[in-house]
C-alpha cells in the first residue's frame, strides 16, 4: 500500500486540490494500491495515517509532498513520530522543499528517499526496487537522492521532465472533490487546475528554476479544456484558477483553450509574463477576455531597470513594459496583478524606495492593478542575488529542526524580519507603505469587503497617500483589523 500524504498547507484557508499527489497518483493507477491523505481535510492526520499503516502492515510506503512553510512544519513531526512507531516504514519525500534541500532532508532517519523535480516516473522506478534496493540500482535512478552505504546523502542528476501531454490523466475520483470547490472573487464555485510543468525562464530569485532548469512542458489546449469542461459538468464549477508557474507561455495554446471553453461561460485566472503577453495579438486578447479571463498574475518584480537586469528576467523586462501592460489590460478590462520583490541586495534601501515610487505610477496608469509586495527571499544556487545574500551572511539551515523554527517558518513564507541585508527600519517602511497602499486601493479579490468599507479605507488613507506620509499608520492598522481586511499576498500562491 502506498499512502500519498499532503501535509496541511495553511489552516486559515479552504483546501486547494493537491495536484502534486494527483500527478503522482496518476502514474500509480492500475499498478499499485494507493490512497491520498490530504492533511488539509483531516482533523488528526497522524491518527489517520497510523490507522492506515496498521491496516496495511509492513509493506506500507509513506510518500509525502513537501513545500517550504506550514507543510514542512507538519511533515517533520508526523514523519518522525511514525518512523518511531514503525521503524520499517519506508518514507519518501518529494516536492519543492526536498528538491532544493535534499541533503538536509536525508540527514534525518525519518526520511529514507527524496524524489527531486517532477519525479512521478522516478518514483515508480524506485517502488519497483523497494523494500531493499541495491546501491547500484539507486545510483542509476535519475532524480533520486538517497543515503549511500556509509549513510551519507547523495543525489543523482535530475531526471528529464515527463511530457504532461503523455502522462495519464489525474484521477479526481481519488479525492472528495466537492470539499475543494470554494467561492472566490472569480466565481461562487471555483476550483484550481495545473496544466503545465515548469517555466522557460531562469529568474534568479525563483525556486522553479531548481525544479525544471528552464524547461516548460504543457498539456495540450484540448486536454486542459476537457478537464475544465469536466469540472463544469460534474461539480458545477464556474471559475478556474490555474496554478501553472507560467500558463501563458504559448500564445496558440492559450488562444485555442480560450476558444474551446467559450461556451462554458467560466471565469478564469492564471500567471504569466509581462513581456510574453505584450506580444499577444488583439485576437488572442479578445478571445481571452470573451472566454472569461478576469485577472493575470505577473512578476513586475522591481521599479528599477537595473535590478530587473540583475534578476535575470531574460533581459527582456523593463519598467516601461510593466506600465505598457497595465495600460493594455485596462483597455481589455482584465485586471493585472503585479508582484514585486522588494529589498534586493546589495542596496535594499534604494531598491525599495524606487519600487514604492514605481508602484504609484502603475496605480496612476491603471488603478485596478493589484499590487503584491514580497521581500526578496533567496533560493539555493540561484545566481548573483543569492551570492550577494551569502556575502551579507545569509546561510540556509543545516537541519530540519532549524527549518521548522519560527524564524525560518517566517522566512519560508516571505515574512522574515531577520534577513541580514534587510535592516529593521526598511522592513517597517515597506510594511507601512503596503498598509497605506492597501487602504487607498483596497483589493478587489476580497469579496467580503463591501462598498462602504472600501470608501472608509480610501478616505482615511487619502492624505497619507497623497503626502507620501507612510510611517506609523496606526489608524489604518486599526481600520484593517475592524474591517477584517484580507491582504492579497497572504491569499495568493
Ligand atoms: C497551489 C500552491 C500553493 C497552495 C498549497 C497547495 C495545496 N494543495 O494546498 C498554497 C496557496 C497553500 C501555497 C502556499 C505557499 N506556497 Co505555494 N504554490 C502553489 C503552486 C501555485 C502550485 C502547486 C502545484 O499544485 N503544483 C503542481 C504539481 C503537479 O507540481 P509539484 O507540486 O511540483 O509536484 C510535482 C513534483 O514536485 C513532484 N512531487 C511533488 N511532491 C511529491 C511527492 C512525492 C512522494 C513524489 C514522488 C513526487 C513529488 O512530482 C509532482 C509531479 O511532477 C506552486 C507553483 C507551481 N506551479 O508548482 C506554488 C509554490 C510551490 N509555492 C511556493 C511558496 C513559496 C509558497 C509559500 C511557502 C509562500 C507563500 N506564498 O506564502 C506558501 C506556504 C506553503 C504552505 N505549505 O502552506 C513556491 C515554492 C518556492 C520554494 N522556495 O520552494 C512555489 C513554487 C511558487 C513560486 N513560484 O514561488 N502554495
Amino acid at each position: 500500500m502506498i499512502i500519498l500524504y499532503h501535509p496541511q498547507s495553511n489552516s486559515s484557508r479552504k483546501p486547494l486540490l493537491p495536484f502534486s499527489l494527483l500527478a503522482v497518483g496518476a502514474v500509480l493507477e492500475g499498478q499499485h494500491e494507493y490512497c491520498i491523505v490530504d492533511g488539509n481535510l483531516e482533523l488528526d492526520p497522524l491518527t489517520r495515517l497510523d490507522h492506515l499503516i496498521k491496516e496495511h502492515g509492513a509493506q506500507t510506503i509513506l510518500a509525502v509532498t513537501v513545500m517550504p512553510g506550514p507543510q514542512l512544519n507538519q511533515a517533520v513531526p508526523i514523519c518522525r513520530e511514525l518512523k518511531q512507531r514503525y521503524p520499517n516504514l519506508i518514507i519518501v519525500w518529494g516536492g519543492y522543499f526536498p528538491t532544493q534541500h535534499w541533503d538536509v532532508c536525508l540527514k534525518v532517519d525519518y526520511v529514507d528517499y527524496v524524489i527531486r523535480g517532477h519525479g512521478e516516473l522516478v518514483f515508480v522506478e524506485l517502488l519497483a526496487t523497494l523494500p531493499q534496493p541495491s546501491q547500484s540500482q539507486l545510483s542509476r535512478m535519475m532524480g533520486l537522492a538517497y543515503k549511500d552505504a556509509p549513510g551519507q546523502p547523495v543525489s543523482n542528476p535530475l531526471a528529464p521532465i515527463p511530457q504532461p501531454a503523455q502522462l495519464p490523466a489525474f484521477n479526481f475520483d481519488r479525492l472528495p472533490m466537492t470539499r475543494y470547490v470554494r467561492a472566490t472573487f472569480l466565481g461562487s464555485r471555483t476550483l484550481g487546475y495545473h496544466s503545465s510543468y515548469g517555466c522557460p525562464f531562469f529568474c534568479n530569485f525563483c525556486a522553479v528554476v531548481n525544479l525544471v532548469n528552464g524547461r516548460w512542458l504543457p498539456q495540450t489546449a484540448s486536454q486542459v479544456a476537457e478537464n475544465v469542461e469536466l469540472y463544469h459538468q460534474r461539480w458545477q464549477v464556474n471559475a478556474v484558477e490555474f496554478y501553472d508557474n507560467n500558463f501563458f507561455v504559448h500564445e496558440k495554446r492559450v488562444a485555442e483553450f480560450a476558444e474551446r471553453i467559450m461556451p462554458l461561460k467560466m471565469a478564469w485566472w492564471g500567471e504569466g509574463r509581462i513581456d510574453t503577453m505584450l506580444k499577444y495579438s488583439d485576437t488572442t486578447w479578445r478571445l481571452m477576455r470573451d472566454s472569461g479571463l478576469r485577472m493575470v498574475f505577473m512578476g513586475a518584480e522591481s521599479g528599477s531597470n537595473e535590478t530587473l537586469k540583475r534578476m535575470d528576467k531574460g533581459g527582456k523586462m523593463s519598467t516601461e513594459k510593466t506600465l505598457e501592460i497595465a495600460r493594455l489590460m485596462k483597455s481589455w478590462d482584465i485586471v493585472p496583478e503585479f508582484s514585486f520583490v522588494m529589498g534586493n541586495p546589495p542596496d535594499p534601501e534604494a531598491d525599495a524606495q524606487i519600487t514604492m515610487e514605481f508602484v504609484r505610477q502603475v496605480k496612476q496608469v491603471n488603478p485596478a492593478s493589484e499590487i503584491i509586495l514580497y521581500l526578496y527571499t533567496p533560493v539555493p544556487l540561484a545566481g548573483d542575488l543569492y551570492d550577494e545574500a551569502q556575502a551579507e551572511g545569509f546561510a540556509f539551515p543545516q537541519t530540519l529542526d532549524e527549518w521548522v523554527s519560527q524564524a525560518w517558518q517566517d522566512f519560508s513564507q516571505r515574512r522574515s524580519r531577520t534577513m541580514p541585508w534587510v535592516k529593521q527600519p526598511l522592513q517597517a517602511k515597506i510594511i507601512d507603505f503596503q498598509r497605506v497602499l492597501n487602504a487607498y486601493y483596497p483589493t478587489s479579490t476580497d469579496t467580503k469587503l463591501a462598498g462602504l468599507s472600501r470608501r472608509i479605507l480610501r478616505l482615511a488613507s487619502a492624505w497619507r497617500y497623497h503626502a507620501r506620509v507612510y510611517r506609523f499608520p496606526l489608524e489604518l492598522r486599526v481600520l484593517h483589523k475592524l474591517i477584517a481586511y484580507q491582504r492579497p499576498e497572504t491569499s495568493g500562491f
